[in-house]
C-alpha cells in the first residue's frame, strides 16, 4: 500500500537531511555532491565533451604536451595518489609518462566506479600495484601503502573549484599528511577569465548543463518522494564577483509550494536554490590557498590559450 513518506523513513539518510536543511535555510541551497547519481554522472561526462566546456579539453592538452616535464617533476618510482577516481584519459596520460611508477592509489566514495577505474588501470599498467581506497576524499583517513617510492597527489578536473576556501585548505593539508615531506601534488585549476566564456561553459546551448542541474530535483522526487514540478524551475549560471565563482542555480518560475514527506517548502517567483559553486583562480589566489595548506607552487603548466592551469606543488 502506498503511504506518504515521513521523516522517520529517511532519518538516517544523509541526502534527506541535506535536502531538508538546505531548503529550510533563508537562502536555499543544496550540496553539489548530490548532483552525481547515475544520470547526473552520465550528464557530467557529456558536459566534458561540449564545445562550451573548455576545461577538460584544455587540461588534457596540457597533460599531453607537458607529459615529459610532469614526469620529471614527479620523478622515478613514484606512487600516484588520485583524489577522486579518474574516469578518463587523464590518469593514463600521467602514468604513461612516468619512469617506473610503483603504485596507483585511487580514492573515491563511489564503489563501482572505483572498482572499474582500478581494473582498467591495472590492465593497462600490469606492473603497477593498484590499491583503491573507498572514502570521501574530504574525510580524515590514512593512505597506507607498503611499497617504496615518493608519493604524488593528483587532483585534476578543477574539482578543487567546487570546494570553498576552508574545504580546499583542509584537503591540501590532508594531502600533505598522506604524501609526506617529499610529497608532490599536481592540481588542475580553472583560471579566471572573461565572464561570458565562463557563463557559456555552465549554460551550454544544447541544455546539457541545465539537464544536469534539474536532475537534482528529479532525484529528490524519485529518492525522497517529493513533488517538484520540473517545468516550474529553470537552470541559471551566474557569476559571483565576491566569491570569484560561477554558480549554478535552480530558479523558481512562480510562487509555489513543494512537499517532502510531511514538510513543505515555499518558493517565491525568481527565488533560487544554489546548487554548485565553481571557483576560478588566478596564479596569485591559488598560490595563497596552496600555501595555507602547506604547499608551494613549483610549476604552473598552462594550455596554449591560457584557460586552465596544472599546478605542480611541493611541501614547504
Ligand atoms: C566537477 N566539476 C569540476 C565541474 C565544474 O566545472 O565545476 C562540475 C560542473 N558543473 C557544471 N558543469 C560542470
Amino acid at each position: 500500500m502506498l503511504r506518504v513518506k515521513t521523516a522517520s523513513d529517511f532519518i538516517d539518510n544523509a541526502f534527506y537531511r541535506d535536502v531538508v536543511e538546505g531548503l529550510s535555510a533563508d537562502v536555499k541551497t543544496l550540496p553539489s555532491r548530490w548532483l552525481y547519481d547515475e544520470r547526473g554522472s552520465a550528464l557530467f561526462e557529456e558536459i566534458t565533451t561540449l564545445d562550451e566546456y573548455y576545461l577538460t579539453r584544455a587540461e588534457t592538452s596540457i597533460l599531453r604536451e607537458r607529459q615529459g616535464e610532469i614526469a620529471d617533476f614527479v620523478g622515478p618510482d613514484a606512487i600516484l595518489v588520485e583524489y577522486g577516481a579518474g574516469a578518463g584519459v587523464k590518469t593514463e596520460l600521467v602514468l604513461a609518462g612516468l619512469r617506473n611508477p610503483r603504485g596507483y592509489v585511487p580514492i573515491d566514495i563511489a564503489e563501482t566506479f572505483l572498482a572499474e577505474t582500478s581494473k582498467r588501470i591495472a590492465s593497462r599498467f600490469p606492473r603497477l600495484r593498484v590499491r583503491p581506497i573507498e572514502r570521501n576524499f574530504l574525510d580524515v583517513f590514512d593512505v597506507p601503502f607498503d611499497g617504496v617510492g615518493n608519493r604524488t597527489g593528483f587532483f585534476p578536473g578543477s574539482t578543487i573549484g567546487n570546494l570553498n576556501a576552508i574545504e580546499a585548505q583542509t584537503l591540501l593539508s590532508q594531502m600533505g599528511r598522506h604524501l609526506g615531506d617529499n610529497g608532490r601534488a599536481i592540481i588542475g585549476v580553472d583560471l579566471e577569465k572573461n565572464i561570458d566564456t565562463l557563463l557559456r561553459a555552465y549554460d551550454d546551448a544544447a541544455g546539457v548543463t541545465a539537464a544536469f542541474n534539474l536532475n537534482l530535483l528529479e532525484r529528490i522526487n524519485t529518492e525522497l518522494g517529493s513533488d517538484f514540478h520540473l517545468k516550474q524551475f529553470k537552470h541559471a549560471a551566474r557569476w559571483n564577483d565576491v566569491e570569484r565563482a560561477v554558480e549554478m542555480h535552480l530558479v523558481s518560475l512562480r510562487d509555489q509550494r513543494v512537499r517532502l514527506g510531511r514538510r513543505t517548502f515555499d518558493f517565491k517567483a525568481s527565488e533560487t536554490i544554489h546548487t554548485e559553486s565553481s571557483r576560478k583562480y588566478t596564479a596569485e589566489s591559488f598560490e595563497r590557498i596552496a600555501r595555507a595548506g602547506g604547499w608551494k607552487v613549483a610549476n604552473a603548466w598552462r594550455d596554449a590559450d591560457g584557460l586552465f592551469c596544472l599546478f605542480g606543488l611541493v611541501r614547504f
